[in-house]
Formats: structure tokens, C-alpha cells, sequence
């Protein structure tokens, strides 16, 4: 690890981390970018993931996130999401930020997580947004997706946001705000292409943080980071983890 990071880590106070897909990918979950695969790999999740293919096409949308819902149940966290979560009771000012909707974060023991996204474990009406109890779905499961208990002609739809749907404005200003305050950001496991989650690395760095990117790969947020650790998240967060607890 870069001998100038390694040094300054220990002072650092304040620290904001932006998560995407790649975090999960060591726990079994395909990236928004990786093919997807077996059966889902003809269809395009940009598509499944949209208010217009929820309309055009309910029960294929329904399955997808059956799908996905059942892959992450046969699935656990892994060592990236522990040290998040180790990294938070090591750090004064401390906000973890994810665009992942897996609950990863909140299952390894992370505390405060803003969830951009959404989480995929809750279902709301499609008409009215109310949350629709997991026993109303179990009881319906024979219906796919289930109708909504709080519309006739509402349907169950996962409370996660689709593109073309806002983000929920408390979680997302709350996001800025822990951007624009800290002196760290880390951003793991993203590529940097899904707005507005995209721009909370570039509006960190506007306002004076450090930008340290985590991923196999470059992109457009390793150009704007003052350092990039090649690699799995799951490597490399355990290591700065230990940066803070090994004298
Ligand atoms: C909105 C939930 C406005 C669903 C998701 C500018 C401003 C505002 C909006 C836009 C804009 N430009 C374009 C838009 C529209 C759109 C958008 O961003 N489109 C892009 C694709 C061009 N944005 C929206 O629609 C957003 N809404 O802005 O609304 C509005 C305002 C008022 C009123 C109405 C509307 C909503 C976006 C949210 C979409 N929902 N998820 C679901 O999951 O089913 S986003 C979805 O994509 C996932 O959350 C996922 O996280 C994300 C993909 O991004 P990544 O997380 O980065 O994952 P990806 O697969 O791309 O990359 C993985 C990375 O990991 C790679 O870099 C890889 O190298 C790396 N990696 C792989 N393995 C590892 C690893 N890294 C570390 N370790 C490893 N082991």
C-alpha cells in the first residue's frame, strides 16, 4: 500500500465510504456490469431495473428479483463488508454510502448505511408506495408479482429505485452532506457510471477529501483519486483496516 496513505490513515477523523456492486461481487452477487447469467443473461437489467419494464412486463421484473432475492439469501457478507464494518468503530466521523440494495452492509454489522438505492428485501405498492408486509407476500406468493393490499390495482414491487425514479431526497442530501464533510473518501466496488451516486466522489474532492479508489479496475473515479488500490475490496479493505489496528 502506498507509504503516504499507510502514514496519513491514522490521523484521519473523517471518513465517507461510497460502495457499489463490485463490494458484493466476492459474496456471490453478479455486478450490474458482469453478464448476467443462466436465464437472465437474454435481458438487460437496465431495462428489468425501470418503472417501464415493471409496467410492460410485471412477472418477468417479479422473477428477476426472486431470482436475485434468493441468490443473496444463499449468500453471506464478505471480509469487505466486515471491515466496513470494523472501519466505522475505529473512525470518529464515519458514513457508510451504498448504491447496493443487497443489505450486505447492515448483515456484516455496519451500523449507519444510507441505502441510495433502496433495499431489495422490502416490497411497497407499485400504485401508492406503502410497504407491503413479508406475510401478505408469502400468502400470495401463488400470484407473481402479488397484488397490493393498499390499491385494487396495485402490485408488489421491490422498494428499490429504479433508473428514471428519484432517489429518496433525506438519504441522498444526508449523502452529499457526509461527502462534502469529510476529509476521506473511499469508493469501492463502483464504476462510477450511475448518477447521481456517481458524483459524490468528484464533490468530496471539490470540497478538500482525499479520493482513495478501490477496484480491479480504472475508471472515470481512479482519474480523480489521489490514490488507487488495484484490486478486490475484499483484499484491500481488510489491509487498511489493519493499517488502523496493528501498531
Ligand atoms: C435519477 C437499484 C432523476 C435497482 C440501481 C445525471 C443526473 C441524474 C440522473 C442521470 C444522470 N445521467 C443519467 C441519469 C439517469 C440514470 C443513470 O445514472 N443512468 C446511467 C446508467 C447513465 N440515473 C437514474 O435514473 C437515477 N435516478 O437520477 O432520477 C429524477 C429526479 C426527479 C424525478 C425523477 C427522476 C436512479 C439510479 C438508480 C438505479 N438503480 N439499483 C436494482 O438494483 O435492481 S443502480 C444499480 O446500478 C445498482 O445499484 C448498482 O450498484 C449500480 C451499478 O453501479 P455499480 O454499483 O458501480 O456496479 P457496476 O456493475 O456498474 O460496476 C461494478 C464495479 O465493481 C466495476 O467497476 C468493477 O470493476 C468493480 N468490481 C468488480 N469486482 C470487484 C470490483 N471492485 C472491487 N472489488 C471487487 N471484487
Amino acid at each position: 500500500m502506498n507509504p503516504e496513505l499507510r502514514e496519513w490513515l491514522p490521523q484521519v477523523r473523517s471518513i465517507t465510504v461510497l460502495t457499489g456492486a463490485g463490494v458484493s461481487a466476492e459474496s456471490g452477487i453478479p455486478t450490474f456490469r458482469d453478464a448476467q447469467t443462466g436465464h437472465w443473461a437474454q435481458h438487460d437489467p437496465m431495462a428489468l431495473a425501470s418503472p417501464e419494464g415493471f409496467e410492460q412486463d410485471p412477472r418477468t421484473v417479479w422473477r428477476w428479483y426472486q431470482w436475485r432475492r434468493e441468490l443473496i439469501a444463499r449468500n453471506h457478507p464478505n471480509p469487505a463488508h466486515t471491515a466496513l464494518a470494523e472501519l466505522e468503530n475505529l473512525v470518529e466521523h464515519f458514513t457508510l454510502v451504498t448504491q447496493n440494495v443487497d443489505g450486505f452492509h447492515q448483515l456484516a454489522g455496519s451500523n449507519r448505511v444510507l441505502e441510495l438505492h433502496g433495499n431489495i428485501q422490502r416490497n411497497i405498492c407499485s400504485q401508492t408506495r406503502q410497504t407491503i408486509a413479508d406475510r401478505w407476500i408469502s400468502d400470495h406468493r401463488d400470484h407473481e408479482p402479488p397484488p397490493s393490499p393498499h390499491h385494487p390495482r396495485g402490485l408488489a414491487r421491490p422498494d428499490v429505485v429504479w433508473f428514471g425514479e428519484a432517489l429518496d431526497t433525506a438519504v441522498l442530501q444526508t449523502a452529499f452532506e457526509a461527502a462534502a464533510s469529510c476529509e476521506l473518501m473511499i469508493v469501492a466496488g463502483t464504476s462510477g457510471t450511475v448518477q447521481p451516486a456517481a458524483s459524490l466522489p468528484a464533490m468530496a474532492a471539490e470540497n478538500g477529501a482525499r479520493l482513495l479508489d478501490i477496484n480491479p479496475e480504472t475508471g472515470p473515479i481512479s482519474a480523480l483519486a489521489d490514490w488507487h488500490l488495484d484490486g478486490p475490496a475484499a483484499t484491500w479493505l481488510p489491509r487498511l483496516v489493519d493499517c488502523l489496528t496493528t501498531p
